[in-house]
């Protein structure tokens, strides 16, 4: 064990005194104590900035202070007086860099400066912006074919700065558009649209007060969209059930104190969350689903009217496939999969039943799934045999992860563009799209370890420790030409790099944005598909930062010379850019920039919620998924299944701090989270050290050693560990079938005792 990790099990509510302390600490580690105070005050507010932490909508009720633990880390993180220079560069070589961790890295502040790298060196050394663009234009251009490129985007981008490089990187000839999305919500955007003709949730915010039921499957909501644990805490007091399903027995899913609750803070008062909490294997929630409809079909058999049949009739395709599978499923599989016994999926299915107006939410836990899309639709499923579509207080809630990646997806970000898109796109601009489709991220890492991939632009994010077979990664990213990363801070992205690289840095959500026409305003989509403005309110970390938007636009300018596309002008008024995105998009976004005047923004077009289903049937379909396995079966009695999620700590490759306090981790990640039972079995003592090996049929040998063993309560069968510490346990070849996500969720290793 590592000399400092310990173990102490977290025995206060969620949320509460602790959650402020955390705040507090952050500001004052980032030295932004009344900086970041201040601008806290304007986080989420009609007349500031988005939080660059989560998707979560706003409220519609009055709320004074909009902003989370978490929110507060991430804007801490980005408005710290901490910056890396260029003296910090001359100081470390890049080989010195790769020894730190991914902590320290992010510890040394905001980049100030673009930076090239020098082989002869092996520093980061200054290089002006007009060099830097000169350097991007020559490696694309000497490209044999523009698909030798892939073009990275992360969700924090602005829709504007999506859009635009979506343009630029189809002007210059390539659909190459790996996205964070890609291994994240794509079941979602893949999977969904086959059932309910639209790839987004279909709940605003509004339907949280509405609800008579919520479900959480798969989703540690205190941790990654805490402003959620507000409407869950105001359900719980109206006694609305919640039922929340995971193997990992999440913190703020049992009690959470809202800190902003002024009477529970002082009274130290704290909410029961989950009235049901559903202890699920990893893996066993088509099993529960299929329980749940179990139940349905059997109690309607028996003359009861629990389904919605008029809804089923008018609205729905597929019912009696669905049933047949539904009836021929028996109880005996669904409880082994699942690990939960057939008395508590009754009672979750009781709870269903007795609601007339059913959300239900999912996160990471339900799509990093091989069979991820066709879990996804085994929830629209169950939401329709009640009706629960289109109706106030129903509906689908994906919890989306970074604050734009809806967003991004929507303004074009899609390396399986439609024609009708292209055509439009062609009838804007006036150039011809490729019509081929590109690369998503699992592609697009097999095209640089083929080799038939060049250059590496990344638009934010940390690309190759989001990315599955961490060393894989590596060896095929220093093979490329060229490797960009557009980013706010250094990261390890920007240390595995190509024989050439470039680190180009960029005025952050939070700052003043100021161009030749004013200062700007840019707009970001959440997880509800509302569209906001954000208007940063902080000084830029540094004199020579750009936006992502004027670097995209020079990026174009210096790629393509003749290009038809008025890059220039879009550098100076981002309206410009609302007018064509409302151009290419006139059904969702006509009238944007009169629009987006209004101080809650606007709602994009939603038509399940109007009971209209933009479908190959014209209905919703119930669709089926076989069996009761969402990963294939493999490895044999010695196997578990490995989850990798994230600490309370990090936000995604940003580790703030080594510590998940609500799970009882201080000072160390490389932990294993383990059933005693299954310790006993095995012969594992409390904090022993081991390793895991991936059992895959790939003939790769995949492994990660020096393990603490933490005896905590999973599933049997079932384990937990950090991500991004054990991406190279998961192989490239392992993701959802629909939509190419790595199976994050489910990775099949053994456990080798070291
Ligand atoms: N503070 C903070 N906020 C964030 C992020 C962050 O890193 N930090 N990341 C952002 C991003 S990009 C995203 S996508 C979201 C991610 O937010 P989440 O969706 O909450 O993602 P994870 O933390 O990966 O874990 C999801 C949960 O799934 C559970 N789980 C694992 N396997 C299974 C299973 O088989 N079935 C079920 N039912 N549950 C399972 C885990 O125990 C865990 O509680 O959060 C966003 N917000
Ligand atoms: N094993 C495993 N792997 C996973 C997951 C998992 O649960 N398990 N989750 C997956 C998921 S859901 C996601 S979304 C991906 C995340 O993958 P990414 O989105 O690629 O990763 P992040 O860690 O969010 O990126 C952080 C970096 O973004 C840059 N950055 C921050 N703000 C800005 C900004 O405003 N502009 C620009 N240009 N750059 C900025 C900073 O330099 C920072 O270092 O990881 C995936 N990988
Ligand atoms: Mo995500």
């Amino acid at each position: 064990m590592s000399e400092k990790l310990r173990f102490e099990t977290y025995k206060a509510p969620a949320g509460g005194w602790g959650a402020a302390k955390a705040t507090a600490k952050v500001l004052l580690e980032q030295s932004v104590v009344v900086k970041g105070s201040q601008a806290l005050l304007k986080m989420n507010h009609p007349d500031g900035f988005k939080c660059p932490s989560c998707a979560w909508p706003n409220p519609d009720r009055e709320k004074k202070l909009e902003f989370c633990e978490n929110g507060a880390k991430a804007l801490a993180v980005e408005a710290t007086r901490k910056r890396v220079t260029r003296d910090f560069f001359a100081q470390y070589s890049v080989t010195e860099l790769m020894a730190q961790s991914d902590y320290w890295l992010e510890e040394q502040g905001r980049l100030t400066e673009p930076m090239r790298y020098d082989a002869a060196t092996d520093h980061y050394v200054p290089v002006s912006w007009d060099d830097a663009y000169r350097l991007i234009a020559s490696e694309l251009n000497a490209l044999a074919s523009p698909d030798e490129a892939e073009f990275y985007t992360s969700g924090r981008t602005s829709n504007e700065a999506a859009f635009l490089y979506s343009v630029f990187v189809r002007e210059f000839g390539t659909n190459n558009f790996p996205d964070c999305s890609n291994m994240c919500h794509e079941p979602t955007s893949r999977g969904l649209p086959m059932s309910i003709g639209i790839g987004k949730g279909t709940v605003v915010i509004g339907d949280f007060a509405k609800a008579e039921a919520i479900f959480i499957i798969g989703q540690n909501t205190g941790t990654n969209s805490p402003r959620m644990m507000t409407e869950l805490v105001h359900a719980r007091k109206r006694n609305v059930p919640i039922v929340a399903v995971n193997p990992m027995p999440e913190r703020a899913l049992i009690r959470f104190t809202e800190p902003q609750d002024m009477v529970e803070m002082a009274t130290f008062q704290s909410t029961p969350i989950s009235s049901e909490f559903v202890h699920i294997k990893i893996g066993g929630d088509v099993a529960l689903l299929k329980g749940i409809m179990k139940v349905l079909f059997e109690r309607d058999a028996a003359g009861e009217k629990v389904l919605d049949e008029e809804f089923i009739r008018d609205h729905t395709h597929g019912f009696a496939a669905l049933k047949a599978d539904i009836e021929a499923t028996n109880w005996a599989d669904i409880v082994a999969v699942s690990g939960i016994e057939e008395a508590q999926i009754r009672r979750c299915a009781d709870v269903y039943i007795a609601s007339n107006a059913t959300i239900i939410c999912f996160g990471m836990g339900v799509t990093q799934h091989q069979q991820g899309a066709r879990v996804i639709q085994q929830i629209a499923n169950l939401l329709m045999l009640r009706g629960n579509f289109g109706k106030p207080g129903a509906g689908i809630c994906p919890v989306r992860g970074h604050s734009n990646v809806q967003g991004d997806r929507t303004v074009g970000i899609d390396e399986k563009p439609t024609p009708a898109y292209l055509d439009k796109l062609q009838e804007v601009f006036g150039f011809a799209p490729p019509r081929e489709h590109g690369h998503h991220v699992v592609e697009s890492v097999k095209a640089m370890i083929e080799g038939s991939a060049k250059v590496f632009i990344g638009m934010g994010g940390n690309f190759i420790h989001a990315i599955p077979d961490t060393f894989a990664a590596y060896e095929a990213m220093r093979r490329l030409n060229l490797t960009v990363g557009i980013a706010t801070k250094l990261n390890r992205g920007h240390l595995v790099h190509g024989k050439q690289a470039l680190i180009l840095p960029v005025i952050a959500r939070s700052e003043i944005d100021n161009q030749a026409s004013g200062p700007q305003f840019v707009t970001i989509e959440d997880a509800m598909s509302n569209i906001t403005a954000s208007r940063g309110v902080l000084e830029p970390a540094s004199a020579d930062l750009r936006s992502e938007i004027e670097i995209v636009c020079r990026m174009a300018m210096a790629t393509l010379p003749n290009s038809v596309v008025p890059w220039a002008d879009y550098i100076a008024d981002y309206n410009l850019i609302r007018d064509r995105i409302a151009d290419v998009y006139p059904d969702l976004f006509a009238g944007f920039n009169q629009r987006i005047k209004a101080p809650g923004g606007f709602h994009l077009n939603n038509p399940p919620r109007a009971r209209q289903w933009k479908t190959d049937t014209g209905k919703a379909n119930f669709l089926i998924i076989e069996g009761l396995d969402e990963d294939k079966p493999i490895g044999g009695a010695e196997m578990f299944r490995l989850s990798t999620v994230r600490s309370h700590d990090q936000y995604n490759t940003t580790i703030y701090s080594n510590s998940d306090r609500y799970r009882g981790v201080y000072d160390g990640r490389m932990v294993l989270f383990m059933n005693e039972a299954d310790m006993r079995d095995y012969g594992i003592a409390p904090q022993a050290i081991v390793g895991l090996e991936t059992i895959a049929d790939d003939g790769v040998e995949r492994r990660v050693m020096g393990l603490t063993v933490y005896p905590y309560q999973m599933p049997r069968g079932s384990l937990a560990g950090y991500y991004p510490e054990l991406n190279p346990l998961l192989p490239i070849g392992h993701h959802d079938e629909i939509s190419g996500t790595p199976a994050a969720k489910s990775i099949p290793v053994r456990i080798v005792k070291s």
